[in-house]
């Protein structure tokens, strides 16, 4: 992409309306604008970061063996009577009336409609295990929209809804999905920790919440700090291994890690003092374990093997894809603006021209667009007659993790300049050896 070609609306003003920094900094550089109170029109550079989000999501879902499909925004209000949840949720729930006068409402989340599909279609214990997800958007009519796409009306979620014949299986869909979500916000650069939660308006016994700590966080949680040593790495897993996902689950939640909503000051005692921490933190996804609260109600069953109904045993798990993109810049920003880490990254490099109209300079930027793109990688050429100052406020504004810096001075001696966003650190070398070193990057990022 050409930047003299591309919509990016950058601000030089600090917008006032935004009281914490991934909400500002979502502003000036330009990707997204509030439609109405807690809904956001995503632009084009917002939007290329809520498509890699989401691709990641989609990535690690299917690799646990987890089904995409999609569930449309607006439901019947029938599925949530026979649920009980229709007169349960609340003033949180947008309710709507069609032109027949029908009850419909937008969707908060999909637990009675995929369990409707279900009990379509689905008959004997033989099609299960069944994991289906979709990524939708959602509408709660939050009291206090705030904080950006952190928390809005409208956002983004993935959703995920196991079904399993009986507790043991779905409590392996449990853990899977606990693993699976260590390695998706790994690969966001994010460390987000698994922490006993209350289960909320989704019902159920057993559930965690992935929190990112954050000062900015709107939740308290109390840990030891020996959890935050814990990495998911790039370990092999077989996701079909009990054993398995149930060890990570316990090396991942043995320690104690809770929210305020189900802190014990007992317990936490028990934790040495130094490993004692109090800290505020960003809830990035939440998984829970509800056995047949839906299935019963809606007649949700299947034939199990001696020929009996049974229930199905389900969970439901979530992630915040567009809240995730305000937690990534909480976590990951200076003064100067935005630090994307390299798996989410709108671009995958920038490109400064330090005398545009020079024909030397103007074709070494060329030359290196296109040898990026031929890499397979997606770069931002600056090609506007700005100051040189003006270029560089820009990119680091939004973020790219590299930049590639060209001038007449320095393609004198055949060299351009490779520059960290995160260290600050420049080296100059030969633009084919940028070009490399970007290579080898983005190969141990995919
Ligand atoms: N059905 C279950 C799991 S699929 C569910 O709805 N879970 S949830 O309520 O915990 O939501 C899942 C995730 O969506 C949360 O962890 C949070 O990251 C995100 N989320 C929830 N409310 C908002 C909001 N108002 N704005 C942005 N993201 C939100």
């Amino acid at each position: 992409m050409r930047l003299s070609r591309y919509f990016l609306p950058v601000l030089k003003e600090t917008p006032a309306e935004a009281q914490i920094v991934s909400h500002r900094l979502m502003l000036r550089a330009g990707m997204i604008k509030q439609a109405s109170a807690g809904i956001y029109s995503w632009l084009p550079l917002g939007y290329k970061v809520l498509r890699r989000i989401e691709q990641i999501v989609h990535e690690e879902q299917q690799r646990a063996g987890h089904i995409p499909m999609l569930m449309p925004t607006l439901q019947s209000a029938e599925l949530w009577k026979e649920s009980g949840r229709y007169d349960a949720y609340g003033p949180e729930m947008l309710r709507i009336r069609d032109r027949q006068d029908r009850d419909m409402l937008y969707g908060p989340t999909n637990e009675e409609m995929i369990t409707d599909i279900v009990r379509s279609h689905v008959n004997s214990y033989k099609d299960l295990p069944l994991t289906l997800y979709h990524i939708q958007w959602k509408f709660r009519d939050e009291m206090r929209p705030r904080f950006g796409v952190m928390r809005g009306r409208e956002f983004l979620m993935k959703d995920g809804y196991n079904f399993d014949l009986d507790e043991a299986a779905a409590r392996h869909a449990y853990n899977r999905h606990l693993v699976s979500y260590l390695r998706t916000y790994e690969r966001m650069g994010l460390q987000a920790i698994p922490m006993r939660a209350d289960s909320g308006p989704i019902g159920g016994e057993d559930t965690h919440e992935f929190l990112v700590l954050a000062e900015t966080g709107e939740s308290e949680v109390f840990y030891d700090s020996a959890v935050t040593d814990l990495t998911f790495g790039d370990r092999e897993i077989d996701y079909d291994s009990v054993e398995q996902c149930q060890g990570i689950l316990e090396e991942f939640t043995s320690k104690y890690a809770r929210t305020d909503e189900t802190h014990d000051e007992a317990v936490f005692a028990q934790v040495p003092e130094e490993r004692r921490r109090t800290a505020r933190g960003i809830e990035v996804g939440q998984i829970f374990y509800f056995g047949t609260k839906y299935s019963e109600p809606m007649g949700a069953t299947v034939q199990g093997p001696d020929g009996k109904p049974v229930p199905l045993h389900m969970g439901s798990h979530g992630i915040g894809v567009s809240r995730l993109l305000g937690a990534i810049i909480e976590a990951s920003h200076d003064d100067k603006g935005i630090i994307w880490p390299e798996g989410v990254t709108p671009f995958h490099a920038g490109i400064v021209n330090l005398k545009q109209g020079d024909a030397a300079t103007d074709s070494a930027c060329e030359g290196i667009y296109a040898e990026l793109v031929k890499a397979g990688l997606d770069p931002l050429y600056d090609d506007r007659s700005e100051r040189a100052g003006a270029k560089f406020a820009t990119m680091d504004l939004i973020g790219l993790p590299w930049r590639i810096t060209v001038g007449p001075r320095g393609l004198a001696s055949g060299k351009v300049e490779l520059t960290s966003r995160r260290t600050g650190e420049s080296e100059e070398m030969a633009p084919e050896a940028a070009i490399s070193r970007l290579r080898e990057v983005y190969a141990g990022v995919a």
